[in-house]
């Protein structure tokens, strides 16, 4: 505790020097033009900055300090500098010791401050000499460095001058998430997304400081998590999906490394077995599971609700019993997803029971349950959590238990809705969710869920109409980074034409990073100096 507390105060001491240094020797303190932090286009949108009208010049002299011993702060300052290297092709030193040219520096510091109330909590102090990055925990640096990944300019001040020189404008930022669960679904049982997609997936969402991926593992036309004491799930129910394609799964190894690449971007992986319907995939690998009186075959329709589970073979809870243990091993997040949702061809007295029994089996593995809203119905635990999709008297009933909601509402957030008439890809049977709307509604204040009873939001992609990354990207770009600032960002700092402008600009770096987004007419989007695709021709 001693050597730790003297450890903190040399590394305090050594950066105020350093910063002292910097201010005494006014090597080169540019004065950049009149700069304005409140109108960089950040989203989701800080609870509080204030501007102060000066900048911070990041150049080949700018180094990255971190505190010492901290859990995971220098690897967060390591993803800093690799982000700068990517976006400015400038190397920045991390902690570097010895007799380094250094001018300015970006300070990640762990502070105890009371103010930092939540371990995503941050503050931003940018001045003309240092920034200075201020959190309770490693997380909270990871959401800072968003932040300020958003506000490093594409551009330098003269990109022909000998000396490039990057202006952050200078303020102070406090922020601090509305709610602790902002999400995004990946239905990647209709139709199979690699492992490489899944990743760029995650970095997209970081980048906006989403911070839970949900993975819908299981359904009618494919099995996608390998599970090693039932192998056919995925040699056989893995073997096709939508369209009759040839399908594909995760081998635990794969769903490791997905795992480890969430963790390093602060984001929880849930997975989802859905059942006792959408099991069609799981009963075609081994018939005994089915319920539904019918001889099951492979399926590469898009139809639901004709599945089920035997609810009542004590063989079949032996079976889930497995795959809860297998997944919730290789799941450091506190969830298991039962999915519970459209089970027409289940008896409503059966469902019941299923769903009450198959909660125990989640908690016996650690876990927490989450559930479709259908599993309100039965008598579970106020610690389980229902994720609301449409039936309102669903949510009524999980609330009346205490439980948590997730708010996904389907004609809201699926982002595998149509924006309109005319969108390439997606269903409507929910509605048309063209950009304004998927932002323009009041999670805080939806359908009368109390406030109190809201873990977050979270927006599901379901994959029947989309086969690859680009597909996805056209349905999930721009409307889940709406979703971000509706959960991350409070009511009053939420304003349609104010987000229009910021979501606007964020072309360059949606078009740095290759991502193909749906170049919604309603947005005035901004060029930029990538491989913009002019025509975008939807
Ligand atoms: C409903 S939402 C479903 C999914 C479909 C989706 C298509 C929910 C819990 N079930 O099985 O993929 O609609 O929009």
């Amino acid at each position: 505790m001693f050597k730790s507390i003297v450890t903190r105060a040399l590394s305090l001491l050594f950066v105020y020097a350093l910063i002292v240094a910097c201010q005494e020797e006014k090597k080169i303190r540019i004065n950049f033009p009149p700069t304005d932090l409140a109108k960089e286009n950040l989203i989701p949108k800080p609870l509080k900055v204030i501007p102060t009208n000066k900048a911070f010049g990041l150049d080949r002299y700018t180094a990255i300090y971190t505190t010492p011993d901290n859990d995971g702060f220098a690897e967060v300052g390591q993803i800093l500098a690799d982000k700068i290297k990517k976006k400015l092709d400038l190397d920045v030193p991390v902690n570097a010791a010895g007799d380094v040219p250094i001018e300015r520096i970006i300070y990640i510091n762990q502070s105890d401050s009371l103010e930092l109330n939540s371990p995503e909590a941050y503050q931003l102090y940018i001045s003309q000499d240092s920034v200075i990055l201020n959190s309770n925990t490693a997380e909270g640096a990871f959401r800072g460095i968003q932040t300020l990944r958003q506000i490093i300019p594409e551009e330098s001040n003269d990109t022909l001058a000998e000396q490039r020189i990057w202006p952050i404008p200078s303020g102070k930022i406090t922020d601090n998430p509305n709610f602790g669960f902002r999400g995004s679904m990946l239905d990647v049982a209709r139709h199979f997304f690699s492992v490489k997609d899944v990743k760029k997936y995650i970095d997209l969402l970081a980048y906006y400081k989403i911070n839970v991926l949900h993975l819908h593992l299981s359904d009618d036309q494919g099995w996608r998590i390998e599970i090693k004491s039932w192998p056919k799930l995925t040699e056989i129910g893995g073997s096709t999906e939508v369209g009759g394609e040839a399908g594909g799964f995760f081998t635990q190894e794969d769903y490791k490394e997905i795992v480890a690449y969430a963790a390093k971007h602060y984001m929880t992986i849930i997975p989802e077995i859905d059942m006792p319907g959408h099991t069609n995939a799981a009963s075609v690998s081994y018939p005994f599971l089915n319920g539904n009186g019918k001889t099951p075959k492979l399926y590469e329709g898009t139809r639901v609700g004709f599945s089920t589970f035997d609810t009542k073979k004590d063989t079949v809870y032996a079976f889930i019993d497995d795959v809860v243990r297998e997944i919730s091993a290789i799941t450091p997040g506190p969830y298991f997803h039962i999915g519970g949702d459209e089970s027409h061809v289940t008896k409503k007295k059966d469902f019941i029971y299923f769903v009450e029994k198959v909660e125990k089996i989640v908690q016996k593995h650690g876990k927490r349950m989450i559930g479709w809203d259908e599993i309100a119905s039965a008598n579970i635990d106020s610690t389980s959590i229902s994720q609301y999709w449409s039936n309102g008297k669903n949510a009524d009933k999980a609330i009346k238990r205490g439980m948590k909601v997730i708010l996904s509402p389907a004609k809201k957030t699926y982002l595998d809705m149509q924006y309109d008439t005319l969108s390439k890809h997606g269903l409507h049977w929910a509605a048309y969710i063209p950009v304004d709307s998927a932002y323009v509604w009041t999670p805080e204040e939806y359908e009368g869920i109390p406030m109190e009873n809201i873990l977050g939001v979270e927006a599901p992609l379901w994959s029947e109409t989309i086969s690859n990354i680009d597909e996805l990207e056209y349905l999930a770009f721009p409307r889940v980074i709406g979703y971000s600032e509706l959960s991350w960002s409070i009511e009053e700092n939420r304003n349609w034409e104010n987000f229009k402008v910021r979501l606007a600009n964020q072309a360059p770096y949606l078009d740095r990073m290759d991502v193909k987004y749906y170049a919604s007419p309603l947005i005035d989007w901004k060029k930029s100096k990538y491989t913009y695709k002019e025509i975008k021709k939807d």
